[in-house]
Formats: structure tokens, C-alpha cells, sequence
């Protein structure tokens, strides 16, 4: 079997998943398993005076755990995040509260439904402290969080040299605020755990995660346990989108296995899951952007404000992914960046799909649109003049950033002549000719993100069975993106064997050696290409042994990848296949010898883009917004499997779409969650989003041996400004320069009303 790669090969795992058949963490039989319901605040900042617990204990079979009973830290952080340790979670709040669902005891019952009940019995006493909700609320230090501490700041990045003088040779500097609004990952499978300390005490943990290996050395040094006592197991996880990992939950309910030496469990309700796992995005941008009348940009400033929640964690690291990608597609002299992250009385934040890049395109695609309407320009003509050129790479923006490859130009110009652009801005001059209430708007966006952004390492492993069959064993692990196709397609392709004969194993940390995960779409240019590499190494172990066996030189041997067979060059007979060889060496006890294992470590993230072009239609009488058309091209280098890839765009530019039109996660006054369910949170359906037009380029990465960069994520970093762009453009005509996402009904119906009343 050669060439498989490039193939749309159908998802080996979509039929269990379309049958019912996918074995997910609340589906693991844990025979005797106690339930684990978790005692939530309903207040966003108070001081515990008090918690009575004497009602649950009278349930026979019931038990409470508050802090004073559990001997555990406060949750630590990476110290690379760069966030101060003073603000760590504690795992159970103890004397204070600080956020809507924070933890303030365990029941542990029988069964989910008497846990409902038993943890309503749990009275806890407060003494309401004063609420921040608000960024520069919290800015202004007047309620703090952490009175210790002295500020909600708990990250800050200053220039080191900043300049008075940034602007100084430009002629036009276009000034406003981007809000990047929190959002929710909304995986459809909760978060879900179950625990169990073994006859030998070790403890197995299933988890619904995305980082199975980092889950199990993180739960080991919080219990203070070597790694080597601890197995996690992942099985089926129902999405992840960035909010799933190590949670305070998991912890608490592995402390209480261990406690209580009995198997126990945890799945979270909905709306539980939208209080309690951290919250996406949450960040306000004021930039400004300066340039010459020709539309050269010439300078950027800005100023980043990251809403860490309650206890900060990689929600606030998470800015600095912003900066990071803060030159997008242009060649920008000056960029400066500060940053301040802060705590509030909200739900802690965290990576959901783009974690930090999304933000950055947001701001800057939404920048480069102003700075086109201050010179009347047309927006696709700015970004022309201004981006990196094709063969300025590898390139070094002025944030400090190196890209390996891309061709911007080459990428909008795939999509405004898919998208029909001069035509559609002729609908739109012939639309507002005529007058009336239905407006044509086109809006663009070019993007450029990274995945890997902290260009970690993978391992992979290939071992050849018995019967010639091989398994790859993955520390990559996949919540929906596919991988037990496409990582048996890269191997597949190098071993010359069928699909069906290669299996991905993943996620079970006895079995697996080692592995990071994944997050910030890095699994198929690592993990992949771990895999491509150790079936390499198989193959030239392999050529060496068939040599032995053939009584010929293994310089002269070459794999016949379309037939699966070894033999000399240019003497097909003799020959062996991988089945003959397996068999032979499995005689002599040295089948071992057909397996090598491999970590990848790349030299640096590599760089994926693309342009999206949408086309909407906005009623001016009630601000509704109507998406009709979306062209996405994603360049995400080779593509492994054009079918899964087109799959991880489609769900991207669904993520995408609903931050610019629907979804958004507020708090009232009080600090009280305004959307703790799916009719408040507005999460779109199929049937809200238009037919995608994707077209397909491909810029190869020289980073990795597959030539691959990461896809899961680009749709959604891609499309979001091209939305909000044109909903604005929509509207523009009507006076309206700027109004925040989701930019949909009532949002763009006030905008319209304040253009019209300022024009009086
Ligand atoms: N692929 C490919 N060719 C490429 C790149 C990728 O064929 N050049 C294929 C891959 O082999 C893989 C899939 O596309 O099957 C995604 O690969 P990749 O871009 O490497 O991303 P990861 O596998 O690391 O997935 C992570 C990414 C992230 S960060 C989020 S968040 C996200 C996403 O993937 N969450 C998802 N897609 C998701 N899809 C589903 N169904 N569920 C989630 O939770």
C-alpha cells in the first residue's frame, strides 16, 4: 500500500462513534463505584464563616470532606507561566470564595440522584465581600481578591524600552479597543473522572482529557506519589477543544479514592460544566496603528488586558501567545506590547480552540479594516501592501517572532477570486443605491497562527506483530481530530502495509511510555511525525534482518512499499514480506527487534494561514445578521488526509462563527453566571451556518518530515474577524465604525440607532 497519505480516507473511528459503540469515562464499569458530587459557592466573593455538614452525615453511607479535611496544596502552576504563585487555587476554599461554582465541600453518596440531594444539605455560611467582574474594574485595585497580595495583577509584561516617538513618522494612527468575549469550550461529553486504588495501592484514574501523561506526573506530585504509582487511563473523550486536563475536580476525587479506599466517580451536569471548567478568551485589546497615506503600516502598540478569573492559571499565560503572533501577515516595522493579566470574580480561564492566536487576529484584522477606512482604501488593498512577502522566509517579525513559511498573497488571492470579490462589492455599491433595510456586507481576514507555540516534543513508537500487522503507540492523543486514521496513515505509507493492518494505541499511560498530548495543534507534526520517523527506523531494522535472512548485503536491501515486501535491488525473488519476517524472527525469540521508539523534538512551532472571505446580509430594523456565505482557504503545509482535514476547518469555522454572531459568557453585578446552560449560551447549529467553500494550498513547513503544520484550530482563528468585519461593512455606510462580538441583533441594531442619532 503506497501513497496513502493525501488520501480521503473515511475515519476508522466514526462508525463506534456513530453506533453508540465509543467507550467514554462515565461508561468505564467500576463495580461498587461511589458518586462524587461537588458543593459549589453561589456566591462570587464572600468570606466562609461556617459550613454545617452534620445533615449529610446522618445519610447512612454518606460522605463529607471539607478543607479541613483534605491534606492537599494549593494547585501549582508552571513557573514558566510566569503568574503569581501568592494567587494559586486551593482545591477547596477554605476561608474565602471567589468565583460562581468555586469548591467548597465533597459529598460522596450511593448515587448520582441522593449526591443531588445530599449536597443541598451542606450549609455553608457566608459574608458577602464586594464583587469585580470587570477587567478595568479589576485594574483600578479598589476590590481586590487577594488583599495580601495588594493587586489583581497577576501578570504583567512592559516593553523594555518603550517609545515616545512610535508614531512619529506616521501620517495616519487608527486607535480603538478589540474584546475578545469569554466563551465556552462546550465539549459535548463533560468533564467526567473515576478513580481506584489497586490491591497493589497504586491508583488508576480514568479521565476525560486531552494530556493523559501530563495528568498522570501532575496528580502524582500533588499527592506527593512517585508517577510510577499512578496509571491514567483516557479512553473516548467526547471534544475537548482546549478544556480538557488535570481539573481541581480530578485531583479532589483521586485524593478521595485514596481516602476512602473505595472506587469512586465523577461526571458533571452541563451546568456545572459551564460554571466550573475554565473559561476561553476574555481579553481586551487597545492598539494603535499607524502608517502613511499609501496605506504602508508603519507601527503598532499595544496593550493587552487578560482576564485571568479567579485563580489565574494558562488563561492569563495566554496573552502572551497574543504578542506573540502580534504582526499577523505583515511586515511591521515597530510593534510594542505590554501586558497585564488580572484576577476578577469569574470562572478561572484557559486555552479553548486558538487559545491566544485568536485574539491577535481579532485585534489586528479588525485594526487593519479601520486603518483602511481612515484612508478610504479598500480593505484587501491595505493588506496587500503590507504583507510579508513569499520569499522573506524564514522571517522575523518585529514581536520576536520566527515564521517558516507562508505566501499571504497567495492565499487572499485564492480567496477573493473564489469568493468573486469585485462582483460582490459591485452587489453591494448597487444595494445601497437602492435604499432599503437589507445590507450586503464582505469582510476579510488574513491569518497567520502557530502550532506548537512552545515547540515541545512527541513520542511515538511502532512495533511489528506476530502476523506482519503493525501498532503505533502514540503520546498524542486525540479527542475528536481522528488520529487513529491519520497516524496509521503516516505509518502505513512507510511500512508499505495496508491501513487496516497498522492500529493507533493512545492514551492509556502503562501502555503508552511516554507523551505530552494535545493542545495548540501540534499532535500531527510531532506525535505524527514521531510516528513517521520510528517507522523509518523499523524499516531499516528490518532491511538488516532480512538481509541476515536472505544471506545478502542490507545495503542492497530496499522495501517494495507497494507490495510490502524486502528484497534485493533489482532482484524482486527472493523476498520477504513483513508477515514472513515477523514469523521467522518471532521463532527465534528476537521479534522485539522489529520496534523502535522515537522522540521528535522539532526545532521550532511552525506557522499556519490562510484568508477567509464572509459575505452576510444585516436587517437594519431588527440587527439581525444573516451569514451567507463563507470562503476559507487553510494552509496547513501537506495535508495528511484532506477528508479529516476539511472535517477539523468545518468545526473551526463553526467555533469561529459562533464567538463573531453568538455565543458570549457574561456575569451580572454580583458576579453571578448569566449563561449556565445551552438555551442562555448560545452554541449554533448546523442549521445557523452557511455551506462552507473551502480551498484547498499547500505551503510546506521544512520544520518537520511530514512537511505538516497544524489544522485543528485554523478555522476558527481564520474566521471570526472575516464575520465581524463584515457585519461592520454591512452597516458601515450607516455611520458604523466599530461594535463588539457577538456582533448579531441587538448588538448591531444599538449601533445602528447611535450612528444615526450622532449623525443628527
Ligand atoms: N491533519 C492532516 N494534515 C495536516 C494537519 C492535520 O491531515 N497537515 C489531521 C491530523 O492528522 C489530525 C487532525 O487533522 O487527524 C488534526 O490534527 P492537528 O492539526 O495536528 O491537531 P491536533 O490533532 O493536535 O488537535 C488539536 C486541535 C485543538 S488544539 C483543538 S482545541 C481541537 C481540534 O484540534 N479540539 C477538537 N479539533 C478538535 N476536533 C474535535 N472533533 N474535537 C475537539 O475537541
Amino acid at each position: 500500500m503506497a501513497n496513502v497519505i493525501g488520501q480521503r480516507v473515511r475515519r476508522r473511528e466514526d462508525p463506534r462513534f456513530l453506533t453508540g459503540a465509543g467507550l467514554y469515562v462515565d461508561d468505564v464499569q467500576l463495580p461498587g463505584a461511589k458518586r462524587v458530587t461537588f458543593v459549589r459557592s453561589d456566591w462570587a466573593h464572600a468570606r466562609i464563616l461556617g459550613i454545617d455538614t452534620s445533615a449529610v452525615a446522618e445519610i447512612p453511607g454518606t460522605r463529607v470532606f471539607t478543607a479541613a479535611d483534605v491534606d492537599l496544596p494549593t494547585n501549582p502552576l508552571p513557573p514558566f507561566l510566569g503568574i503569581d504563585a501568592r494567587m494559586q487555587r486551593p482545591f477547596l476554599a477554605s476561608d474565602t470564595v471567589r468565583f460562581v461554582g468555586d469548591i467548597v465541600a465533597i459529598v460522596v453518596t450511593d448515587g448520582r440522584e441522593l449526591g443531588v440531594d445530599a449536597a443541598e444539605l451542606v450549609q455553608v455560611e457566608y459574608d458577602s465581600l464586594p464583587v469585580v467582574t470587570n477587567l478595568r474594574d479589576a485594574a483600578r485595585d479598589e476590590v481586590l481578591l487577594f488583599p495580601d497580595v495588594g493587586t489583581n495583577v497577576c501578570m504583567r509584561h512592559a516593553p523594555e524600552s518603550p517609545d515616545e516617538h512610535l508614531f512619529d513618522d506616521c501620517e495616519v494612527v487608527t486607535s480603538g479597543t478589540s474584546v475578545s468575549q469569554r466563551i465556552a469550550a462546550c465539549p459535548i461529553e463533560p468533564r467526567s473522572s473515576a478513580a481506584v486504588v489497586g490491591d497493589d495501592a497504586r491508583l488508576t484514574v480514568w479521565l476525560s482529557t486531552q494530556t493523559p501523561h501530563q495528568d498522570r506526573d501532575g496528580l502524582a506530585g500533588i499527592l506527593g506519589l512517585d508517577p510510577g504509582r499512578v496509571r491514567v487511563i483516557a479512553p473516548d473523550v467526547g471534544g475537548g477543544f482546549g478544556g480538557k486536563g488535570l481539573s481541581a475536580e480530578d485531583v479532589l476525587l483521586a485524593w478521595v479514592a485514596r481516602a476512602l479506599g473505595e472506587p469512586v466517580r465523577w461526571t458533571e451536569t452541563r451546568s456545572e460544566n459551564l460554571v466550573a471548567m475554565h473559561q476561553g478568551r476574555a481579553q481586551e485589546i487597545d492598539f494603535e496603528l499607524g502608517g502613511d497615506r499609501n496605506g504602508q503600516i508603519k507601527a503598532l502598540r499595544l496593550k493587552i488586558l487578560q482576564d485571568g478569573g479567579a485563580y489565574p492559571g494558562l488563561g492569563a499565560f495566554l496573552a502572551r501567545l497574543t504578542a506573540m503572533m502580534a504582526s499577523g501577515v505583515y511586515a511591521i516595522p515597530k510593534i510594542e506590547i505590554s501586558i497585564e493579566a488580572m484576577v476578577t470574580n469569574t470562572t478561572p480561564t484557559g486555552p479553548v480552540r486558538g487559545a491566544g492566536r485568536p485574539e491577535a487576529t481579532q485585534m489586528l484584522e479588525r485594526a487593519v479594516d479601520m486603518f483602511a477606512a481612515d484612508l478610504s482604501m479598500d480593505p484587501a488593498e491595505v493588506r496587500r501592501r503590507n504583507f510579508i512577502a513569499p520569499d522573506a522566509f524564514p522571517y522575523t517579525t518585529a514581536a520576536g517572532t520566527l515564521y517558516d513559511s507562508g505566501n499571504y498573497v497567495g492565499a487572499l488571492d485564492r480567496a477573493l477570486e473564489t469568493a468573486g470579490y469585485e462582483q460582490l462589492r459591485q452587489a453591494q455599491a448597487e444595494r445601497r443605491a437602492q435604499g432599503g433595510t437589507l445590507h450586503l456586507g464582505i469582510g476579510l481576514s488574513v491569518y497567520v497562527e502557530v502550532t506548537n507555540g512552545i515547540s515541545e516534543a512527541e513520542f511515538g513508537a511502532v512495533e511489528i506483530t506476530q502476523d506482519g500487522a503493525a501498532i503505533v503507540k502514540t503520546g498524542s492523543f486525540s479527542q475528536g481530530q481522528g488520529h487513529e486514521t491519520t497516524f496509521a496513515q503516516i505509518v502505513a505509507q512507510r511500512l508499505g502495509l495496508e491501513l487496516e493492518q497498522v492500529s493507533v494505541i493512545k492514551g492509556d499511560t502503562d501502555v503508552v511510555l511516554r507523551g505530552s498530548g494535545t493542545y495548540g495543534s501540534k499532535s500531527t507534526q510531532i506525535g505524527g511525525a514521531a510516528a513517521a520517523q520510528a517507522s523509518e527506523a523499523v524499516v531499516e531494522q528490518a532491511k538488516r534482518l532480512v538481509a541476515e535472512e536472505l544471506e545478502a548485503n542490507p545495503e542492497d536491501m530496499v522495501l517494495d512499499l507497494g507490495a510490502g515486501r524486502f528484497h534485493v535491488a533489482g532482484a524482486p525473488s527472493p523476498s520477504l514480506t513483513w508477515g514472513e519476517l515477523a514469523q521467522r524472527l518471532d521463532e527465534q525469540g528476537r521479534l522485539t527487534e522489529l520496534s523502535a521508539e522515537v522522540d521528535f523534538a522539532p526545532s521550532s512551532p511552525t506557522f499556519p494561514f490562510g484568508a477567509h472571505v464572509a459575505v452576510v446580509e444585516v436587517d437594519s430594523e431588527t440587527g439581525s445578521v444573516n451569514l451567507q456565505r463563507v470562503i476559507a482557504v487553510d494552509d496547513a503545509g501537506h495535508i495528511i488526509n484532506p477528508l479529516v482535514a476539511e472535517g477539523q476547518v468545518h468545526g473551526g469555522l463553526a467555533a469561529g462563527i459562533a464567538q463573531a454572531l453568538h455565543e458570549e459568557l457574561t456575569y451580572d453585578e454580583d458576579g453571578n453566571p448569566m449563561n449556565s446552560n445551552l438555551v442562555t449560551y448560545g452554541i449554533p447549529g448546523a442549521g445557523e451556518l452557511p455551506f462552507f467553500e473551502r480551498v484547498e494550498m499547500v505551503t510546506p513547513t521544512p520544520i518537520n518530515p511530514l512537511g505538516a503544520k497544524g489544522i485543528g484550530e485554523s478555522g476558527t482563528i481564520g474566521v471570526t474577524p472575516a464575520v465581524h468585519n463584515a457585519v461592520i461593512d454591512a452597516v458601515s455606510h450607516l455611520g458604523v465604525r466599530q461594535l463588539d462580538m457577538p456582533a448579531n441583533g441587538q448588538t448591531v441594531w444599538r449601533a445602528i440607532q447611535e450612528a444615526a442619532e450622532r449623525s443628527q
